[in-house]
């Protein structure tokens, strides 16, 4: 069965190729093991969930180097399995935009990998993302997530924080160049963690990982991965973090899950806490509300980086990928209809003072003594409502589906 050839339900909300979903071969194959709690269901083969997600209308698959190929295969293995995997990949029209390096599982990661203090260590992560970048461009990816899961501290003391920054800061500059060296058409995205599975971790934001990135050599290859829990655990706005990204021209990927603040990373179904910051995310990335000024919308894949409760068998993981996609799909069409509303528009209509805007879009000597001879009376301003509980509850309708 070829995805494309699949008949879609003629549901609007079920999911198709075109929607551009992608999971993780690690998310639909959680096994469900917890810190305190063994695995509940059995591991699946990649194959086996590449042909399921197509089934479900996902547009593509990700994964890390060891998802696939074992750590410590022999070539001949390696072959084997890739070439098993693409077939499979052919077979079901499904695509790999984006692959990453396992620098976590295994125990000689337990310092970290690129800021290990060991060189040993450091060296073995780096010939191992060079092979994992290999397979990743074999399979067809374009891009190329780095998630510091280990990349951290709980006894602070044992390196300056520093050095910590310095050496990712080598480690991806090597990497670029590897990549550039090789000819691949490869952009690299680096995900923020606050904590877990260190007591903290470098680079604990997004906001941490804009600013690195103008620090690399070639900063025009890198942009970030956000993650939804990993912003909510850190008590952030997703959503704001995801704009100063895409405002940056950085939002290269993103992983979607939902997460109560407070809590330890839960990877939960898409949408299922925060309903509000669910919908304005999807309609940040959809583009619905139009601004001019901003490409319409995010490109990229829409990729969950989740899994299904652990209280599920197999038929419980497929409707968990169903629930993500279609949750995406609601709410981005909750969106359209809230950015169409003549209501929601009047209320977020800017104003615009013809006189004035001139004089603070640039400074100049000129612009300036206008700025200050112009009259603003600060308690008239002030006076006026604005009207956002209006907004607000306007929004909430159009959320509960009562409006639009
Ligand atoms: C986590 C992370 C990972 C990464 C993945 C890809 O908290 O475990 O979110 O799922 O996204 O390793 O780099
Ligand atoms: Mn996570
Ligand atoms: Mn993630």
């Amino acid at each position: 069965m070829k995805n494309g050839k699949k008949k879609h339900s003629g549901d609007p909300f079920d999911p198709a190729p075109a929607d551009k979903f992608t999971f993780g071969l690690w998310t639909v194959g959680n096994p469900g093991r917890d810190p305190f709690g063994e695995p509940v269901r059995a591991r699946m083969e990649p194959s086996y969930i590449v042909q399921q997600l197509a089934e479900c209308g996902a547009y593509g698959v990700n994964l890390h180097d060891n998802d696939l190929v074992p750590f410590g295969a022999s070539a001949a293995e390696r072959e084997r399995i890739v070439g098993g995997f693409k077939a499979a990949l052919e077979d079901h029209g499904m695509v790999v935009p984006m692959a990453t390096t396992n620098l976590f599982s295994h125990p000689i990661f337990k310092d970290g990998a690129f800021s290990a203090n060991d060189p040993k260590v450091r060296a073995f992560a780096l010939k191992k993302s060079m092979d994992a970048i290999d397979l990743g461009v074999e399979l067809g990816a374009e891009t190329y997530v780095f998630w510091g899961g280990r990349e951290g501290t709980e006894a602070d003391a044992c390196r300056d924080p520093r050095t910590a920054v310095a050496r990712t800061r080598e480690a991806m500059d090597y990497l670029c160049e590897y990549v550039r060296d090789q000819g691949y058409a490869l952009r690299f995205a680096l995900e923020a963690k606050p904590n877990e599975p260190r007591g903290d971790i470098y680079f604990a934001t997004t906001g941490h990982m804009l600013h690195f990135i103008t620090t690399l050599a070639h900063p025009e290859m890198v942009g970030v991965n956000p993650e939804v829990a990993h912003e909510t655990m850190a008590g952030l706005s997703m959503v704001h973090g995801v704009a100063q990204a895409m405002e940056a021209g950085k939002l290269f990927h993103i992983d979607l899950n939902a997460q109560k603040i407070g809590r330890y990373d839960q990877d939960l179904r898409f949408g299922s806490e925060d309903q509000k910051g669910a919908f304005l995310l999807v309609r940040l990335l959809e583009g619905t509300a139009g601004d001019a000024r901003y490409p319409a919308r995010y490109e990229g894949p829409r990729h969950f980086d989740a899994h299904a409760y652990r209280s599920e068998d197999e038929q419980g993981v497929w409707d968990f990928a169903r629930g993500c996609m279609r949750t995406y799909k609601i709410l981005k069409a909750r969106a359209v209809a809230f950015d169409r509303d003549p209501e929601v528009r009047g209320l977020i209509a800017e104003r615009t003072d013809r006189e004035l805007e001139p004089l603070l879009a640039r400074y100049s000597k000129k612009n300036a003594k206008a700025l200050r001879a112009h009259p603003i009376d600060a308690d008239a301003v002030a006076k006026k409502g604005l009207g956002y509980e209006k907004l607000d509850q306007l929004m909430m309708e159009h959320l509960l589906g009562v409006r639009g």
